[in-house]
C-alpha cells in the first residue's frame, strides 16, 4: 500500500468522518425551550415589528454587553449598511481587505470609497500605524474589524481617529462575548456591529445587532431600521427594513442564555487544537489577540507551504475528502472581489500580507458538529498529511 492510499482523496475509500464537519458554530437549543418560545409567538400572533421577544432580547443584550443601546437587525450585513449611513460619513473610509466582503460592501452601498489597509502578519488585524499612512483629506472614518475571537488595537485606532477627527466604528461579527481589558466588545468607537448568523457564537439563525452608547445615533438607527421607525421620530434621510423577527429573537435569546456553556465548550475545543497542532511544522493556529476574554469561536490557521510541504489548497482538498470541511477565510482578499477588483493590481502592491493570507489562511471546524475527540482526530490527520507531504505531492503529479 502506498502512502497516498491512507487518504480518501487518493484511495477513494470511506472518509475519516461519516458526516461532513463544517466550520460554523451551528448551535441548536433544547427543543422544548424553542418549542415553548414558538408556541408563545403563535398564541400572540405577533411575528415581527419590534415584538415583546425582540424588546426582551435588546434589553438582555444591552445588559450583557454593558452598552446603552442594542438595536437588533436582520443580519450584520444590513446592520453595517444602516450603521454606515447613520454615521453620516463622506468620501472614503479606511477598512482592512482581510475580512468578509460584507464589510467593504457596506461602504459601497453608501456611496463611500473603501481605502483598503493591510493587516498585521501575526494578528491578522488592522494596524493603526499602517492605517495612519492612508489618511488623507478624503478619509472620514475607520472601520475596524475584530477577527477570530480577538479584537483590533482599539485604543491605538481611537487615538489615531481622535488626532485626525475621524469616526471610528467596528465590525464585531466575530467578537460577541469578547472582553477588552475587562470591558465587553460592543461599547467601543461610535458603534459596533455583531452578526448572529447560524455560524456565529450567538445564533439567531440570521441576525445581528448594532450597539452604541450614543443616544442620538441610536435614535437615528431605530428610525432607519424600519420605514415607520421605532421610538421617537428623528430626521433621517433613508429608511429600510432591517427588522429582526420574533422567531429570530427567540432563538437568539435562548442562545444568549446558553452563552457561558457555549463559550466554555469552544474554549475546550480551541485548547484541543492547541494540543493537537503543536509540533506540526508549517501550521500555525491564530490565537485571539487583545482580549481578556475570547469566545473562541474560530480555529483559524495559517499554512506555510514551504514548511508544511504542500499548499493550503491541496491540504484543504485532502481534508474535504475526509469530510473535514475546512474553509478559506477570506478568499480572495476583498480588494479582489466584484466591485473592487478593477483596482486589484494597484491595491495588491500595497497589501502583501492580505495577499499572502488569502493563499495560506485555513479555517478548521470548531462548533457544535465537533467534540474534543474529533478535533484530536482532525489534528492527527493534518499531522500525517504533513509527514507524507512529499509523497502526496508526487502522487498528485502522477494522477494529474
Ligand atoms: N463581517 C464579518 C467579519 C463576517 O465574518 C460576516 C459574516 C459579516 C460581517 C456579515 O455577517 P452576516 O450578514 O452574515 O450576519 C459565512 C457566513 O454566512 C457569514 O455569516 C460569515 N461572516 C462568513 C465568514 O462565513 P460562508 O458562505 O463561508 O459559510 P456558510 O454560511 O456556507 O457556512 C459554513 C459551513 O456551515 C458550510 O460548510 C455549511 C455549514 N452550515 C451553514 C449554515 C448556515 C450548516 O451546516 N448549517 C447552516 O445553517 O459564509
Amino acid at each position: 500500500m502506498t502512502v497516498s492510499e491512507n487518504f480518501s482523496l487518493f484511495s477513494g475509500g470511506a472518509p475519516a468522518f461519516a458526516q461532513p464537519l463544517p466550520v460554523g458554530q451551528l448551535y441548536a437549543p433544547e427543543w422544548s425551550e424553542f418549542e415553548a418560545a414558538m408556541q408563545g409567538i403563535f398564541e400572540r400572533r405577533y411575528y415581527t415589528n419590534h415584538g415583546p421577544i425582540l424588546r426582551q432580547l435588546e434589553e438582555a443584550l444591552s445588559d450583557f454587553l454593558q452598552v446603552r443601546h442594542a438595536i437588533c437587525v436582520t443580519n450584520a450585513t444590513i446592520g453595517l449598511l444602516m450603521a454606515t449611513d447613520a454615521l453620516g460619513l463622506s468620501g472614503s473610509v479606511i477598512v482592512p481587505s482581510h475580512t468578509f466582503i460584507a464589510t467593504a460592501q457596506s461602504l459601497k452601498w453608501n456611496g463611500l470609497r473603501p481605502v483598503f489597509c493591510d493587516v498585521d502578519p501575526v494578528t491578522h488585524h488592522i494596524d493603526p500605524e499602517m492605517a495612519s499612512r492612508l489618511i488623507d483629506k478624503d478619509v472620514s472614518g475607520i472601520l475596524g474589524v475584530h477577527l477570530w475571537g480577538g479584537a483590533c488595537d482599539i485604543s491605538g485606532l481611537q487615538q489615531l481617529c481622535d488626532q485626525h477627527g475621524l469616526k471610528l466604528y467596528f465590525d464585531a461579527a466575530h467578537a460577541f462575548g469578547c472582553n477588552v481589558e475587562g470591558r465587553p466588545v460592543g461599547g467601543f468607537g461610535e458603534l459596533e456591529v455583531f452578526s448572529f448568523h447560524a455560524t456565529k457564537v450567538l445564533n439567531a439563525t440570521e441576525g445581528g445587532c448594532v450597539t452604541t452608547n450614543d443616544d442620538d445615533l441610536a435614535a437615528r438607527l431605530r428610525n432607519i431600521r424600519s420605514s415607520y421607525g421605532a421610538g421617537p421620530p428623528v430626521p433621517v434621510t433613508k429608511t429600510s427594513n432591517g427588522r429582526m423577527s420574533e422567531a429570530q429573537a427567540a432563538m437568539a435569546l435562548i442562545s444568549l442564555h446558553d452563552h457561558p456553556k457555549i463559550q466554555a465548550r469552544n474554549e475546550r475545543l480551541f485548547r484541543a487544537y492547541i494540543r493537537g497542532l503543536d509540533g506540526i511544522p508549517g501550521i500555525r493556529l491564530i490565537h485571539p489577540v487583545n482580549v481578556t476574554q475570547s469566545n473562541y469561536q474560530y480555529a483559524a490557521c495559517e499554512v506555510d507551504p514551504e514548511r508544511f510541504g504542500m499548499s493550503r489548497n491541496f491540504l484543504m482538498e485532502i481534508l474535504h475528502a475526509e469530510n473535514i470541511i475546512a474553509r478559506r477565510y477570506f478568499y480572495p482578499g476583498t480588494h479582489r472581489t466584484i466591485g473592487f477588483n478593477d483596482q486589484a493590481n494597484q491595491n495588491a502592491l500595497h497589501l502583501p500580507v492580505t495577499e499572502k493570507l488569502s493563499e495560506t489562511g485555513l479555517q478548521l471546524p470548531l462548533g457544535a458538529r465537533v467534540d474534543e475527540s474529533a478535533v484530536a482526530r482532525i489534528c492527527e490527520i493534518i499531522g500525517s498529511v504533513q509527514e507524507s507531504a512529499t509523497d502526496l505531492c508526487k502522487a498528485r503529479k502522477q494522477v494529474s
